[in-house]
């Protein structure tokens, strides 16, 4: 297999990759949950620290200037980085879960009524539902499910009758955690505007996966966290329209969101800053822009590319041990770096119990897509995802151990 990433290469810059886990080489097989680290973005974060710490848009004195501008620099390099018209689009949240909320409990509030539709699919990680029925049961809304079918792939002849001038938003992830499917989110977002719904991707997955751009895809909102795409933990991103954010209504109030306050009340600061209430993760955001750049040189093209190439060979693997039950498309085009399935009747958990004493760390459970697996007839799976780093050779690790654990439960 020729990776058209330079992986070795790759591998040299994760301190982490060094590590043995019960005295065993680390395979890390867990990226979709949260992917490693490169020491450019660990550097950066200890040098902002030991450097240029102080609050950002505060001080006149030069530590603040200095934060101020690696803060608001980053900005720039992650709009750019999924192509938005203006850095003012960009605000930092928490996570992608945090984004989703916002857009929730801004955008929904102000702008949805009873018997209004929200349209997600039916493979959304618990971060693009629970917020929706929280908001459909607090202004009388309904939330339905576009269909996924038994290969994994969006029954989008299913939207010709659910999407109606009653839906007022439609939410898909641009790649599903657990089925590894990349969604057809240009369609979606095509139709969705014809009945003149908004359309928020959910891109936890597919950000760090895949060449994102928002302008071509033409979607209102994208949310994402930094930690699954060599970031760091606690900073994401709520990408939005700039009309659209204009005329939201702020999420939290604090310092740095306002632009006046009088004791009876306030005028909102202009965007990103409306939307960041508080001192915001500086340090994070700083990582996450080196992040940014650090997968920028690589390419993401090339990013998808290898995890395609890893994705296949593990499919064609995987596919050689009997009693694997693979779960989602088996078509390397259309999935990404993520394999979920079943062993047997072994459950998940000591498959992964198994595996780590290999000192191989995949994911058991169900994903926080418990809806999904409930239709699919499970508990729980086992899922295996791939990043930047992965190997073929990782792959090989993996296939060994599940023959052990087929050989330690007699199966
Ligand atoms: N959406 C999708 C599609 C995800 O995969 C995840 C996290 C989220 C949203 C939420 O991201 P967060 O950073 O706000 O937590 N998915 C997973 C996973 O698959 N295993 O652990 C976390």
């Amino acid at each position: 297999m020729t990776s058209t990433l330079d992986v070795a290469k790759i591998r040299a810059d994760f301190p982490i990759l060094n590590r043995r886990v019960h005295d065993k080489p680390l395979v890390f097989l867990d990226s979709a949950a949260s992917s490693q680290k490169p020491a450019v973005v660990i550097d950066a974060m200890d040098h902002y620290y030991r450097t240029s710490h102080a609050n950002v848009h505060r001080g006149v004195h030069t530590l603040s200037e200095e934060a101020t501008a690696l803060y608001e620099g980053a900005r720039r390099r992650i709009g750019k980085f999924i192509n938005a018209r203006s850095s003012r689009e960009v605000i930092f949240t928490r996570n992608a879960t945090e984004s989703i909320n916002l857009v929730a409990f801004t955008w929904g509030r102000a702008n949805l009524r009873s018997g209004d539709e929200i349209l997600l699919t039916e493979s959304e990680h618990h971060s693009n539902i629970v917020p929706w029925q929280m908001l459909a049961k607090e202004v009388g809304a309904i939330v339905r499910y576009i269909p996924v079918d038994a290969q994994g792939y969006l029954d989008t002849s299913a939207l010709d009758s659910m999407l109606t001038v009653k839906t007022k938003i439609v939410g898909i992830a641009s790649m599903s955690n657990v089925l590894g499917t990349i969604m057809p989110i240009e369609e979606v977002t095509q139709r969705a505007h014809g009945v003149g719904a908004l359309v928020l991707i959910d891109g936890a997955q597919g950000v760090p996966h895949l060449p994102t751009d928002v302008q071509a895809i033409g979607c209102d909102f994208l949310a994402f966290s930094g930690h699954k795409m060599c970031g760091p933990t606690g900073i994401g991103v709520l990408w939005g329209r700039r009309e659209l954010l204009e005329a939201m209504p702020p999420f939290l109030g604090g310092g740095d969101m306002i632009r006046t306050v009088t004791y009876e009340g306030a005028e909102w600061n202009e965007l990103p800053w409306k939307f960041e209430a508080g001192t915001p993760a500086i340090a994070e955001s700083i990582g996450l822009g080196v992040a940014v750049d650090y997968l920028s040189a690589l390419g993401m093209p090339a990013v998808r590319a290898h995890e395609r190439e890893i994705i296949a060979y593990a499919l064609d693997r995987l596919a050689e041990v009997p009693g694997l039950t693979l779960i989602g498309p088996d078509d390397p085009d259309r999935r990404g770096g993520v394999a979920t399935f079943t062993l047997d009747d072994i459950h998940p958990h000591d498959l992964a119990a198994i595996l780590d004493g290999e000192g191989i760390a995949i994911r058991a459970g169900h994903h926080c897509a418990m809806p999904l697996h409930r239709k699919l007839g499970l508990m729980a799976s086992s899922r295996a995802s791939f990043y930047i780093y992965s190997l073929p050779e990782e792959v090989d690790r993996l296939i060994e151990g599940l023959y052990k654990a087929k050989s330690i439960f007699k199966r």
